[in-house]
């Protein structure tokens, strides 16, 4: 069992203690003014549909009724015992994602469980943060929705939809390259998804075909926003990995030299340990420079670049080596010359892994570059490779591949792992749980998970009111 790492200081605790009490005050004042605004637009709903004063009355008490039930129910304590643990999915150095089953209403989730001392050791906790905010805060359709995180004294638990149709990653190993339809149809959905998190004030920062999940309809959703930042941090993520030394033009690969298919099982080890893999982080990244959100749009252009071509583009034996090519790409990036790929989406994938000044998608030309919702996806979407795509219907389109689902628990698109025997923290009695302050604020439930079959209600209008975000 390992133990958190050194004990924090007195000053931290009472910073963490003070952020928590802060963030505990702000999520109740923000909860009265929720139900303020639902009960004014009940009101006024009610009063233009001309509802007669004893019904109105009627309806106001109901919704009442509501709004104490989904207050107990959002101060109940969700803990692990909730659920029901089902299959193993991912497993990594800082925990493991599974498919979980809720046990009150059986609903079906995924649960990432990541440990707290692990996640200190390598300074992840912002992040870890970052993470649980984007998706808490996210309500489209191209992030995974966040239903709850909360923290026992080892790990902390994030309680996810669960996308059953696998990852591009394990597309990529059935298919080994795609035609340029297909990328076409992924890279616009990636866009699209990228573009979401850009404008909820995020980068991601991690993107890699892994953490492009696929829906059961086949459509793209972004999981893994563990390197997710808000740009205020500005640490480099792989400090831990030496500069290798200078490649040599033998070392450079060239399409015949690669294994497709052993450079993705070497992938899907190095996805699982602390280190990662650097082959689709931006060189700004890398370096100690400043980044911002157009680095998602050169990892955009490295997973297009897997897609095409069947390995990513600065492939090598070690992270180290990858990293020191992604450094001198104006020396390593290379593309067939066998007319396999379309000069139109070669084009598309150099303006992509250029530097970030230059890069599609920085909108350095647009003065608008620095507001909070500009993502400059609009240059990567006018770019003739997508030519044709309709961008506002992309999700009506039937997607290149419908993966196989046949049950809600259902885990044949990813990966097996073996359980594990259970560690002692697991048996540790709830209650008994110690705040660690590093976490303060963690807990998170969203409006609709504290919406199970307890608290709902007959009338649409009501429900609909707790659906919604208030405006
Ligand atoms: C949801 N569904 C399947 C896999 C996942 C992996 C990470 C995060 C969320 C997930």
């Amino acid at each position: 069992m390992t133990q958190p790492s050194a004990a924090p200081k007195a000053e931290e605790k009472a910073e963490a203690i003070k952020n928590y009490i802060d963030s505990h005050y702000d999520t109740l004042l923000k909860e009265v003014e929720e139900r303020k605004q639902r009960k004014a637009a009940l009101q006024a709903k009610l009063k233009t549909d001309g509802i007669k004063p004893e019904e109105q009355e009627k309806i106001m008490n109901e919704l009442k009724e509501l709004e104490s039930m989904s207050l107990r129910q959002r101060r109940k304590r969700i803990k692990p015992s909730d659920f029901q643990m089902l299959t193993v999915i991912g497993r990594g150095a800082f925990g493991e994602v599974r498919v979980v089953r809720r046990i009150e209403d059986n609903k079906i989730f995924a649960m990432k469980k990541l440990k707290k001392a692990e996640m200190k050791k390598m300074g992840q906790v912002e992040h870890v943060k970052a993470e649980r905010n984007l998706m808490a805060e996210a309500s489209c359709d191209w992030v995974v929705q966040l239903q709850y995180s909360f923290q026992d004294v080892h790990y902390l638990y994030l309680i996810m939809e669960y996308v059953p149709g696998g990852d591009m990653m394990t597309l990529l190993m059935k298919k080994e390259i795609l035609s340029e339809a297909e990328v076409r149809f992924y890279v616009a959905e990636t866009v699209l998804a990228v573009e979401s998190v850009h404008k909820l004030g995020y980068l991601h920062r991690d993107l890699k075909p892994d953490n492009l999940l696929i829906t059961r309809e086949g459509h793209i959703k972004l999981s893994d926003f563990g390197l997710a930042t808000t740009g205020e941090n500005k640490l480099n993520s792989f400090q831990a990995i030496a500069p290798a030394a200078p490649v040599t033009e033998k070392e450079l690969l060239t399409p015949q030299s690669v294994n497709v298919q052993a450079s993705r099982k070497n992938r899907r080890a190095l996805a699982f340990s602390t280190v990662g893999t650097p082959d689709y982080i931006a060189p700004e990244v890398l370096k100690k420079e400043g980044y911002g959100k157009e680095c998602d749009w050169w990892s955009l252009g490295a997973i297009m670049y897997e897609m095409l071509i069947g390995y990513p583009p600065f492939y090598s034996e070690s992270p180290a080596e990858t990293c020191h090519k992604i450094l001198h790409y104006k020396q390593t990036l290379r593309f067939p010359r066998d007319g396999s790929v379309s000069s139109t989406a070669v084009h598309l994938m150099q303006c992509l892994m250029t530097d970030a000044r230059h890069r599609l998608g920085s909108g350095t030309k647009n003065p608008r570059h620095n507001d909070k919702d500009f993502s400059g996806a609009d240059e990567i979407k006018a770019h003739p490779f997508f030519k044709g795509i309709d961008w506002n219907n992309l999700r009506a389109l039937k997607p290149p591949y419908v993966p196989t689902v046949t049950n809600d628990v259902d885990t044949r698109n990813f990966d097996q792992f073996e359980e594990q025997p259970h560690e002692e923290a697991e048996q540790l009695d709830w209650k008994a749980r110690q705040q660690d302050p590093s976490f303060a604020g963690y807990t998170y439930k969203r409006q609709q998970a504290i919406q199970p079959e307890s608290a709902q209600s007959n009338r649409p209008e009501l429900q609909d009111l707790f659906n919604k975000p208030p405006s």
